[in-house]
């Protein structure tokens, strides 16, 4: 199936790790943003909303947003091995709900407070230094991730990681090549150093992290 991604996308590393859990091959389609070729006719024929990651199956089937995907994934391709769809997306109502609402906190929260601090230091305005009040909103979110990681391995609690701990593994690594100090949130640093050890494709994450890295240290 083709994948239009970048290799520096967080999005777009959820849903490798995702893919390369489940067995599933992508075929990489690399696109190149900064060269608009999102918003080439062709492109946005498949999908009118530009961005990536978007997948498109053996049928032409087309979907975007990188947690429906991570959740389509496991749903049709994981099938094959009950055991390990049901350690990646729990079909128990109560834990499930848990996995979706990590998955929320993070498009919403996690990496939502990451872009309005950082984006406007790296991308277009160039901000030298960024907004104390988002600063503060960023670090209220890794302090609720924090929280939720007392005591538990993983984001959505549980003996294994989820498809939640895929998405999230992703963020984690964009503050790292931020160069945003995790050490004070004690049970994330934890947490992240031991997922990223056992997740296959996790390496693939830290290269492609550092690739975005590179806006940072551009600055
Ligand atoms: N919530 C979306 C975010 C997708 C997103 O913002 N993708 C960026 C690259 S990381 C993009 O394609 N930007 C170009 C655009 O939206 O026009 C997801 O998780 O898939």
């Amino acid at each position: 199936m083709d994948f239009y991604y970048l290799p520096g996308s967080a999005p777009c590393r959820a849903v490798q790790m995702t893919a390369a859990a489940v067995g599933v091959e992508l075929n990489l389609k690399l696109t190149n943003l900064m060269a608009g070729e999102h918003m080439k006719p062709e492109f946005l024929k498949l999908n009118p909303q530009h961005c990536i990651p978007t997948l498109v199956d053996e049928d032409g089937f087309v979907l975007w947003e990188s947690r429906a995907i991570q959740i389509y994934l496991v749903e049709k391709y994981g099938a094959h091995d009950a055991d390990l769809a049901e350690r990646l997306y729990p079909s128990d109502p109560r834990r499930r709900a848990v996995v979706h609402q990590r998955l929320f906190f993070d498009v919403a929260v996690l990496y939502q407070r990451f872009a309005e601090y950082y984006y406007p230091q790296i991308f277009g305005q160039k901000v030298p230094v960024g907004d104390p009040g988002r600063l503060r909103s960023m670090e209220q979110a890794l302090e609720f991730l924090n929280t939720f990681l007392e005591g538990e391995q993983y984001v959505a609690g549980g003996d294994d990681p989820t498809i939640a701990d895929l998405s999230i593994l992703a963020t984690i690594a964009t503050y790292e090549v931020a160069g945003y100090d995790l050490r004070r949130y004690e049970n994330v640093q934890r947490w992240y150093e031991r997922t990223s050890a056992i997740v296959p494709g996790a390496d693939k994450n830290v290269e492609g992290a550092k690739v975005f890295g590179r806006y940072f240290t551009q600055k």
